[in-house]
């Protein structure tokens, strides 16, 4: 495999720092020394590392199974979920919501689930990962337990 080197020979360099010697601050001759550069996204190194996968639990009914071919994911109508928080951590709520649910963690099984079935369930949000959401748990609800929806 080849790579066009010469097309946007300065993408390619590997460094992309431009001197700032004219603004007459000394950085050091290393301006490049291989520390890769920090992605794009929220300051997540100040998080903890629990933190970046926070834990949620709701009840929801099931809508669909996944397919055995993987083309549909678990799907729920979820209750809302107050204390949802966004990328960055901030508390912003989720209401409730027909969502799919890709992620299975391992030993959690849907055998015995059907469409229809009310559950709790507690997913992880893997912000940066695919799939970002994983079902850690999910039980069915006992008889007359319902999930709330529709402000109910
Ligand atoms: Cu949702």
């Amino acid at each position: 495999m080849v790579r066009a080197s010469r097309v946007g020979g300065i993408g390619n360099s590997g460094c992309l720092l431009i001197p700032v010697v004219m603004a007459g601050i000394f950085v050091g001759p290393s301006g490049c020394d291989g520390r890769s550069s920090p992605k794009p996204g929220p300051t997540a190194a100040t998080a903890a590392p629990e933190a970046r996968h926070p834990t949620y639990t709701t009840r929801a009914v099931i809508e669909a199974l996944p397919s055995a071919d993987g083309k549909r994911f678990l799907s729920m109508h979820h209750e809302a979920i107050p204390d949802f928080a966004d990328k960055s951590g901030k508390v912003v709520g989720m209401k409730e919501m027909v969502m799919p649910f890709p992620g299975l963690a391992p030993g959690v099984s849907l055998e015995g689930f059907a469409v229809g079935d009310a559950v709790e369930v507690t997913f992880e949000v893997r912000w940066n990962e695919v799939p970002r959401t994983v079902v850690t748990s999910i039980r069915k609800l006992a008889e007359g337990e319902k999930p709330k929806f529709g402000g109910g």
